[in-house]
């Protein structure tokens, strides 16, 4: 069906692609949840479509059987030739080259857009010195394409690239670097006469000009757009109404993603540092959909983007090899703990449980017979007897607590993470759930033990308590701000573990009164999808826990 909403573009004028700035629009793209940094970009109610590509496939497909649309599929196939040619086969990166740093129209006067084009190029900048060394071969190219064009789609005198009596896409994807260099005011002078006129390429000069006056022509005979400013065409694409662009979804993708997955796309060429982070909504061979976090559906050419899994952005999973050989290690545990679920839930999503044999243990810090039966035997590896408690065969003196045990393990399936402010955004929330879990455990006792004997002290709970509620605060601010990410069909992170054990265990303590769901949405659909997890299922707080039948052994040592 088509939209209701009328299409908003976003572009400046000086860029070829959207007509095609010295200063993009940026805090515009911020308020619509769109990290893409170039331009033009295009609104059609809740739907964005980034890159040009798309956008004139997008537009073309609106209006089906407009002159525009290629006759036939031959014809469908030279247009998107073109549509890849100009920009990725490198006809529009040699033109840039060219730009005239000489003249006073230049770009390249403009301090702004040289800090803006360093940026996005990675820190190189455009200096004379640079544009003179590489303007030789950024000519030669381009003097290939203008040839090409000249002694082939236009040799035999037509008008249009596809022999119409009026410009197709084709025309559009073909003509606009030609455009740019041609008539642009700001490229005049790049093309020098010895090289590149109009006596020596006539047809494709002539075909440029042809264009530009039916698109002056057209322009005239339309109502002129409307401009918005950047907090009305938030206000209109945030609060529009109509049905999204449900593209389907490919379930045979060698990416091997799945609905609902937490993606960040990104240009493959230049400009990589504006990422759009949401979920996977929509898939085909050739275009990606992820709905972001103000929701709505960004929609990405499949071609020159790149498409990674937000945990696997900082994640680097070596798969675990014979050149490293496994020790047998002992968890010594008990399945009512937190910090041993954490643990021998990362076991699992490790794929390590094969090298484990459990050993169930009572430990407290009262003796209490049937609570702090075992204190002695854990103490040998752990002078706290504190559990988790982990002994392998090259460290028989035990390793404790569980975060060193969750560093020894990820280490043995040889992870490692790339320590950006993603990570340690991450790293916190682990430090977060393990504080968590400490209230709740001083809570247990404050409860269970000390009670008892009369030595229960309500406002320190109370206090315990509120540690707890805003932590569970913080997890859920992370998930909102898809700090937390969606667990996919990789192993996630110990850190992602240590979350969702502290969040799951606060709803198994009935005497804490927390329900945590309770004005937690993002947490409560991240859980969801946690509760699923094999390593979720694997850990019962409530039942004893095996690896399998033949390594299990008894609660004594
Ligand atoms: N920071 C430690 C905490 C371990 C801990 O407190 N475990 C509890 C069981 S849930 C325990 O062993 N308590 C016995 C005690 O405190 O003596 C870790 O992360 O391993």
């Amino acid at each position: 069906m088509a939209p209701t909403e009328k299409s908003i573009l976003f572009h400046y004028p000086p860029s070829i692609y959207s007509h095609r700035p010295p200063v993009m629009p940026r805090p515009d793209l911020a308020s619509i949840g769109v990290g893409y940094r170039k331009i033009p970009i295009m609104a059609i109610g809740k739907d964005v479509y980034c890159d040009s590509r798309l956008i004139i496939s997008k537009l073309d497909a609106l209006h089906p059987n407009s002159n525009l649309t290629p006759r036939t599929a031959a014809e469908l196939g030279v247009q998107k030739l073109f549509e890849n040619y100009s920009v990725d086969g490198g006809v529009f990166g040699n033109a840039v080259k060219l730009m005239p740093y000489w003249t006073d129209a230049t770009l390249l006067r403009n301090k702004i857009f040289l800090d803006d084009r360093q940026k996005l190029m990675g820190g190189r900048r455009m200096t004379k010195e640079t544009m003179d060394a590489v303007r030789p071969e950024g000519l030669q190219q381009i003097r290939q394409t203008f040839n090409l064009l000249e002694t082939t789609f236009l040799a035999d005198g037509r008008d249009w690239i596809l022999g119409s009596k009026e410009p197709t896409v084709a025309d559009i994807d073909a003509v606009w670097p030609f455009e740019w260099m041609i008539m642009d005011r700001n490229m005049n002078e790049c093309l020098p006469e010895a090289h590149i006129s109009d006596k020596i390429y006539p047809k494709v000069f002539a075909w440029v000009r042809r264009f530009m006056s039916v698109v002056e022509e057209k322009k005239s005979a339309r109502p002129k757009p409307t401009t918005f400013n950047g907090a009305a065409m938030a206000n209109l694409t945030l609060s529009a109404t109509s049905a999204t662009d449900d593209i389907g979804f490919i379930n045979d993708d060698p990416l091997d993603i799945t609905p609902g997955e937490e993606l960040e796309v990104y240009p493959s060429d230049y400009g990589q540092m504006g990422k759009t982070a949401g979920q996977l909504v929509g898939l085909s061979t050739t275009e990606v959909v992820i709905r972001n976090a103000k929701g709505l559906n960004v929609h990405f050419p499949r071609w020159n983007f790149t498409i990674k899994r937000v945990s696997q952005a900082s994640v680097v999973q070596i798969p675990i090899g014979s050149s490293k050989s496994i020790p047998k290690m002992r968890l010594i545990y008990h399945p009512f703990s937190p910090y041993t679920r954490k643990v021998f839930a990362l076991v699992h999503e490790l794929s390590l449980a094969k090298h484990i044999t459990l050993q169930k243990v009572v430990v407290c810090p009262v003796p209490i017979e049937g609570w702090s039966d075992n204190n002695n035997d854990v103490s040998i590896y752990n002078p706290m007897a504190k559990i988790p408690c982990l002994v392998p065969d090259d460290v028989p003196d035990g390793i404790f607590d569980s975060n060193i045990i969750c560093e020894y393990l990820e280490n043995l399936a040889s992870v490692s993470r790339k320590k950006d402010a993603r990570y340690w955004q991450l790293h916190t929330l682990h430090a977060c759930a393990d504080g968590i879990m400490d209230a709740a455990v001083l809570i247990t006792y404050e409860v269970r033990i000390r009670k008892e004997r009369g030595l229960f002290f309500e406002e320190w709970m109370e206090g315990q308590k509120q540690k707890i509620l805003r932590g569970l605060d913080r997890l859920e601010t992370a998930a909102k701000a898809g700090v937390l990410p969606q667990p996919g069909p990789g192993p996630a992170s110990a850190d992602e573990v240590a979350v969702a054990v502290a969040t799951a265990m606060t709803s198994k303590m009935a005497y804490l009164d927390i329900d945590w769901e309770d004005g937690r949405p993002a947490l409560g659909s991240w859980m969801k999808k946690w509760e699923q997890r094999k390593s979720f299922l694997n850990t019962p707080p409530l039942k004893d826990w095996v690896v399998d039948a033949d390594t299990m052994i008894g609660s004594k040592i």
